[in-house]
């Protein structure tokens, strides 16, 4: 006899592969954990005559052959009553797991892939193959999809999970359906946490990063934290946002979420005991205090952001630049022979403001081109110190809409960096 099951705190992706599994394996009996997300659960009590699985759950494990498990490589996640399974040397065991970290099922096949869904992965066979799914199916296999990959906008997104979503809309996935049960039914307990956190959120500046945490006492099981940290993300509005959940004296429950991959939670997470994906993952700590937690993370991003480019290599130098006297005339014809868009005006060896061809509109007259440039300059300048990262001066270039920014090292301009500069940067075409 086959057995499916899945890992414990069933979600849609879980699900959904669980049933994508049974495409393989069609005479397979499943066994679902008995901690199922409420949302799952609602879908489930919905489509009960599709999926009768759910309630005809009775296997005789002495009769188990194979062992199918998918979403999971980890027996401790997987349902109690089939962990006896551990020690019979006699069964086949089958993983489809789109985690990273290694687990301790030993398995004789084992599909193991960092896609957004497990879905994605175990769809793969199938959507090679061109196998026709129902229109049912296909829908939870696609809400399954969707919330493992935030609607395919999670950085851990890849192509193969965009495929695989468009696979399922051919099968006539209905995505009226998928957004009743992928909005989900916030209770009033995950309302009150969120609220409590956006009473004051901080936000820390690490290397042109925003991060935001929130410590929060909570009592009892709470489950859905992730989506909070989620929205607390979102409403904040900053790259990465964790939530520090105190249990009870000494438990911590560390939630990170990100929405850049340049800060992988899932590493983040690892290396303080616990695991996740680039875009989330959760840590269990014990006998630390949420300030020291916080610090560690801190550092951790840091770390992680050891791109050892620095402004200072990217920027150009010598830099022309012009007197504070200069008529726009001269300016003009510089700025021709110099084939450049701005240039920065010094007085007395000082930067004082910067000179764009933008600002020529600002002549109206023809006797203002003897004018000194001071008088049509812009002096409200952003700088950026040599030493910060390429993506900072990115950040403030798009902040401030401009398309070249000084570089100044103790009050003096050593050069300048141009937004062609930050994109040949991030594109990697910085050559050798
Ligand atoms: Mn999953």
């Amino acid at each position: 006899m086959q057995v499916i099951t899945t890992h414990r705190s069933t979600d849609f992706d879980a699900l959904a592969s669980v049933v994508a599994a049974l495409k393989l394996f069609p005479k397979a009996a499943v066994i679902l954990p008995r901690s199922i997300n409420p949302n799952v659960k609602a879908f489930l009590s919905i489509h009960k005559d599709l999926y009768d699985f759910y309630l005809n759950q009775t296997v005789n494990l002495d009769e188990v052959t194979e062992l199918i498990v998918v979403d999971t490589n980890q027996w401790s996640r997987i349902a109690r009553r089939l962990h006896p399974l551990k020690t019979r040397k006699d069964i086949k065991i089958y993983i489809w797991d789109h985690h990273e970290q290694q687990g301790d099922i030993h398995a004789h096949y084992i599909c193991q892939e960092p896609l957004g869904a497990n879905v994605s992965l175990i769809l793969r066979q199938l959507r090679q193959e061109k196998r026709a799914l129902t229109p049912m199916n296909s829908t939870l296999m696609l809400i399954g999809l969707y919330e493992d990959t935030g609607h395919l906008t999670y950085p851990s997104t890849t192509p193969e999970d965009a495929y695989t979503a468009a696979y399922l809309l051919e099968q006539c996935a209905d995505l009226n359906i998928l957004g009743t049960f992928l909005s989900p039914a916030y209770g009033e307990r995950q309302k009150e946490i969120l609220f409590d956190m956006l009473k004051n959120p901080v936000k820390h500046n690490v290397d042109g990063f925003t991060i935001s945490f929130s410590t929060q006492k909570i009592t009892g099981h709470v489950d859905r934290l992730s989506l909070v940290v989620q929205l607390y993300r979102e409403i904040v509005n900053v790259d990465a946002a964790f939530g520090i959940f105190i249990r009870d004296e000494n438990r911590y429950i560390v939630i990170g979420r990100s929405n850049r991959e340049d800060i992988n939670i899932g590493a983040i997470m690892k290396s303080i005991g616990g695991g996740g994906h680039p875009g989330a993952g959760s840590a269990m700590l014990t006998s630390t205090n949420p300030k020291t937690v916080e610090s560690m993370i801190l550092e951790l991003i840091e770390g992680n952001q050891q791109s050892s480019v620095k402004v200072g290599d990217l920027m150009s130098f010598p830099v022309v630049s012009i007197p504070a006297n200069t008529t726009m005339d001269d300016v003009s014809k510089i700025l021709q022979e110099k084939e450049c868009t701005g240039l920065p005006v010094l007085e007395n060896d000082k930067m004082v403001g910067i000179i764009s061809r933008r600002d020529f509109v600002k002549l109206k007259k023809k006797s203002q081109w003897k004018a000194p440039v001071k008088a049509f300059m812009s002096r409200d300048i952003k700088t950026i110190s040599p030493d910060k990262s390429p993506l900072h001066a990115a950040k403030i270039m798009v902040k401030y809409d401009i398309g070249r920014l000084p570089v100044v090292d103790n009050g003096k301009i050593i050069g300048i960096v141009s937004r062609s500069d930050a994109m040949m940067y991030f594109y990697d075409l910085l050559p050798e």
